[in-house]
C-alpha cells in the first residue's frame, strides 16, 4: 500500500495510497453504520490518494457509549481514577513511538493537508514533545491531589481533588492536523477523561494512525476514540450529546458559535479557539532583514494557514518603502512546489474550496484598491496543485476586506503608521484577539505595545514560536479558554472541594 517517500515530481507522480483505516471505536476499528466514506485529496496534485470513513449520529452514538462506559468502567479504577503516573507511562509510550514513526506521519502530514515536510517533520516532534510534556503533569497531580485551603474556621478542613471531567469531545481542523489534536488528547487523557476525537474532513489521516499508536500501547477500549466524517453528520451531533461532558474545539469562529450554542443546551463547558487577524508592528528602529524575516515566516509558515498568522503587517511610515522592497523581493523567491521535497517552504494550500476563497479576497482587495506587490495566483511553473504565491499586499486600509476578515492562506496585507499610539489603535480594530507581535530595539515601547495589544498571544521581536509549556488562546472573538501548559490540563479537569467538619462539639 504506502509510502514514497522519493517523489520527485508531485504534478509527475502516480496516485498514492494513505492507509485505509475505519472508525475507531471502543479499542475496534469499525466502518461506518451508513457505509459512508469522504475521498482523501492530495492539494499538491489534485489526486484521490484514499478514503476516510464518514460518520453519522449512529457511530457518534457508539463512541458516546464506549467512552462512557469506559470511563466508569471498574470504578475508574483502570483509567479515570487510576494514578497520574499510570496515565503518564502510556502518554510517554505515544511519545516514543510518535518518535519513531515521525518521517512516515510527517510524510502522511503532507500528502494530506499539503504543508511542507520540514515544517510536518517539525509537527511530529512537538507532537511527541506535547505527549512527553503531558505525561509529566499527570505525574505532577499525584502530588497535588488533596491540597489543603487555609480556613477561617477551626472546626473545618478542606481539602481539594481533582478529577477528570468526564467523556470529552475535541473537534480539530486540518492546518496542523495530529498537533492540533495532540494539544486537546495529550491533556485530556493525562486528566483522565475518555476521548471521542473529531478531527477535519480534509485532513485525518494521521489522527487515525494516532488511534493505531493508541491501540498499540494499550490504553483500555473505549477511553480514546476516533470519528472522522463531515462537521454537520459527525461533529454537530457528537457536540450535542447529552453524554458529552465538555467539547473543546478549534476551528472557525462560525462553527465555533454553533458548537457554543449547542453546548448551551445543555448546559456543558466548551472551550473554543477560533480564526485570528494577528498584527505585526515593526519600528523604524527594528533590523529590517531580521524584521522582514520574521514577517514572511509569521505570514506564510504553513502556507499561512495559522490562526495566530501575523497576517496584518504594520509599518512605520519613514522605513515602509525599503521594508517593502525586500519583503517583495524576498518573498517572491520563497521556493514553492512539491511539499514531500526536502527545502520546499511553501506548498499547496488544503483544498480546493480554500484556493478559490483565497484567489477571491486577492481580487477583492485589488478591486478595493490594495497593490499588489508578489503572489496573487498559482506560479506558472505549477500546472496542478491548490498552490498560491506568497502573496503581498500593500496600501491597505482598516476598511478593505482583506484587512478585516481572516483568510487562512499566504497573504499578507500591509497597512503604515506614524505614531505607535496609531500602531496600537490599527492593531487593535479587529473583532479578533488571538495573538499581535511587535518589533523594535526599544525595550520599553515592546513592554507597552505587548500590554496594549488585545490578544491573548504576544510576541516581542519574533512571530509564531509556540512551547507546550506556554498558554494558548485568544480573547474577543478569537474564543475563550487556554490550551498548553498547565491550563490545558485545567480544561480537562474539575475541580471539587471536601470539607469536613473536625470538632466534637455540636455545630
Ligand atoms: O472550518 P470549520 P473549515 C477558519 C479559516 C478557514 C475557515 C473554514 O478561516 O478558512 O475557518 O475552515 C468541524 N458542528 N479556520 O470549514 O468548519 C469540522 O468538521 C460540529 C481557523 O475547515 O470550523 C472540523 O473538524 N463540528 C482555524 C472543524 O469543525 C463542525 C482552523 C473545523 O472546521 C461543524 C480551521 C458543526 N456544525 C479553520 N461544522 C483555526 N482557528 O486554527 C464543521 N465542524
Amino acid at each position: 500500500l504506502i509510502c514514497f517517500a522519493a517523489m520527485a515530481d508531485a504534478a509527475a507522480a502516480a496516485p498514492i495510497v494513505v492507509p485505509q483505516r475505519q472508525l475507531f471505536i471502543d479499542g475496534n476499528w469499525r466502518p461506518p453504520r451508513k457505509g459512508a466514506h469522504i475521498p482523501v485529496i492530495n492539494p499538491a496534485t489534485e489526486q484521490i490518494i484514499g478514503e476516510i470513513p464518514g460518520a453519522t449520529s449512529e457511530d457518534v452514538n457508539d463512541a458516546v457509549k464506549a467512552a462512557k462506559k469506559a470511563f466508569l468502567h471498574n470504578k475508574g479504577q483502570h483509567w479515570s481514577r487510576a494514578t497520574g503516573e499510570a496515565r503518564g507511562k502510556y502518554l510517554r509510550a505515544i511519545a516514543d513511538k510518535v518518535t519513531e514513526r515521525k518521517l512516515w506521519l510527517a510524510e502522511l502530514e503532507t500528502l494530506d493537508c499539503g504543508k511542507p515536510i520540514d515544517e510536518a517533520v517539525w509537527d511530529m516532534e512537538d507532537v511527541a514533545a506535547c505527549f512527553e510534556y503531558y505525561a509529566g503533569l499527570a505525574e505532577k497531580l499525584d502530588e497535588i491531589q488533596y491540597a489543603p485551603v487555609e480556613l477561617p474556621l477551626q472546626n473545618y478542613k478542606s481539602n481539594i481533588l481533582k478529577e477528570p471531567i468526564g467523556v470529552v469531545a475535541l473537534i480539530t481542523p486540518w492546518n496542523y492536523p495530529l498537533l492540533m489534536a495532540t494539544w486537546k488528547v495529550a491533556p485530556a487523557l493525562a486528566a483522565g477523561c475518555a476521548v471521542i476525537l473529531k478531527p477535519s474532513e480534509l485532513a485525518s489521516v494521521t489522527c487515525l494512525e494516532l488511534a493505531s499508536i493508541i491501540q498499540e500501547v494499550g490504553i483500555p477500549p473505549g477511553i480514546f476514540n476516533v470519528i472522522t466524517g463531515f462537521g454537520p453528520a459527525a461533529g454537530a451531533p457528537l457536540a450535542a450529546h447529552e453524554d458529552v461532558d465538555k467539547v473543546a474545539f478549534t476551528g472557525s469562529t462560525k462553527t465555533g458559535r454553533s458548537i457554543m450554542e449547542m453546548a448551551a443546551r445543555i448546559t456543558k463547558p466548551v472551550s473554543l479557539e477560533l480564526g485570528g487577524k494577528s498584527p505585526l508592528i515593526v519600528f523604524d528602529d527594528a533590523d529590517i532583514d531580521t524584521a522582514v524575516e520574521w514577517a514572511m515566516f509569521g505570514a506564510f509558515w504553513t502556507n499561512g494557514q495559522i490562526c495566530a498568522a501575523t497576517s496584518r503587517l504594520l509599518l512605520q511610515e519613514n522605513i515602509a518603502e525599503k521594508f517593502l522592497k525586500k519583503l517583495a523581493d524576498w518573498s517572491a523567491s520563497i521556493k514553492i512546489g512539491n511539499p514531500l521535497e526536502k527545502g520546499c517552504r511553501l506548498g499547496p494550500v488544503v483544498s480546493e474550496s480554500q484556493y478559490t476563497k483565497i484567489l477571491k479576497y486577492i481580487s477583492t482587495a485589488q478591486a478595493e484598491g490594495a497593490s499588489l506587490l508578489c503572489g496573487g495566483k498559482r506560479p506558472d511553473h505549477l500546472k496542478k496543485g491548490y498552490f498560491v504565491g506568497a502573496t503581498v499586499l500593500s496600501d491597505v486600509k482598516p476598511w478593505m476586506q482583506i484587512w478585516k476578515e481572516e483568510v487562512f492562506g499566504p497573504v499578507l496585507a500591509v497597512s503604515t503608521f506614524k505614531t505607535e499610539e496609531e500602531a496600537l489603535h490599527l492593531a487593535n480594530d479587529s473583532p479578533y484577539g488571538l495573538a499581535g507581535a511587535v518589533i523594535s530595539k526599544d525595550a520599553d515601547r515592546c513592554k507597552r505595545v505587548s500590554e496594549g495589544l488585545q490578544a491573548g498571544i504576544v510576541w516581542i521581536n519574533c512571530s509564531q514560536p509556540t512551547f507546550c509549556q506556554t498558554p494558548w488562546g485568544g480573547v474577543k472573538r478569537s474564543g475563550f479558554g487556554r490550551e498548553l501548559g498547565e491550563w490545558g490540563l485545567e480544561n480537562y479537569l474539575s475541580v471539587k472541594q471536601l470539607t469536613r467538619y473536625i470538632s466534637n462539639e455540636p455545630f
